[in-house]
C-alpha cells in the first residue's frame, strides 16, 4: 500500500544496510526517518579489478540507481548493493597444446629398445623395410627417417636414464 506521505503521517525510522557485493571494507547501516530524505553514503567503496558503478537495491543488479552520496526517500528498511563492472579481463588461459605421444623408441614394437631397434631404423632408412603408418620411427619427429633417427636410438640404448 502506498499512500501519499504528508505531515500528518507519523514518520518511521529506517536502516539502510550496505552490501559492499565482494568490495573492500564496509559502510556502515544508517538510519533516517521517513520524512526526511536520507542520504546515501558517499563512501565510494573498491574492489579489485573492478569499477564501482553505484547502488542499486538488487544485489545482481548490472547498473546503478543510485549514485553516492544522493538523496532517497526511505519508506522501508532498504538494503543498497553495491554495482561492481569488472574492468580487468582475465585472460583466458591459453591453449595448451596435448603433450605429443611418448615416441617409441621401440620401433620394431618388441617391447625393448635394443640394437634390434637400430637394425630396424636402419633398414627402413636404406628401404629394406617399408616405411608404413604403423612404423613409428621418426624418433625426433621431424618429418623423416634419417640418422638422426637412428642417432636417437642409440642413444636411447647406450645412455639410458
Ligand atoms: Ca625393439
Ligand atoms: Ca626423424
Amino acid at each position: 500500500m502506498f499512500s501519499h506521505k504528508s505531515q500528518a503521517s507519523s514518520s518511521s525510522k529506517y536502516t539502510v544496510t550496505y552490501n559492499l557485493n565482494g568490495g573492500e571494507g564496509s559502510i556502515a547501516a544508517g538510519t533516517e526517518y521517513s520524512l526526511i530524505r536520507y542520504q546515501i553514503s558517499g563512501t565510494v567503496p573498491a574492489k579489485q579489478g573492478s569499477e564501482f558503478l553505484g547502488w542499486a537495491k538488487a544485489a545482481d543488479a548490472s547498473s546503478a540507481e543510485f549514485a553516492p552520496g544522493a538523496f532517497i526517500s526511505l519508506s522501508a528498511n532498504i538494503t543498497l548493493c553495491a554495482v561492481w563492472k569488472t574492468t580487468v579481463v582475465v585472460p583466458p588461459e591459453p591453449p595448451v597444446d596435448p603433450p605429443k605421444p611418448p615416441c617409441s623408441k621401440d620401433v620394431n614394437g618388441d617391447g625393448k629398445i635394443d640394437v634390434n631397434d637400430l637394425i630396424f631404423i636402419r633398414n627402413i632408412i636404406f628401404g629394406k623395410i617399408e616405411m608404413t603408418a604403423d612404423i613409428n620411427a621418426d624418433i625426433n619427429g621431424d618429418g623423416k627417417v634419417d640418422v638422426l633417427d637412428l642417432i636417437e636410438i642409440r642413444n636411447a640404448i647406450f645412455n639410458k636414464d
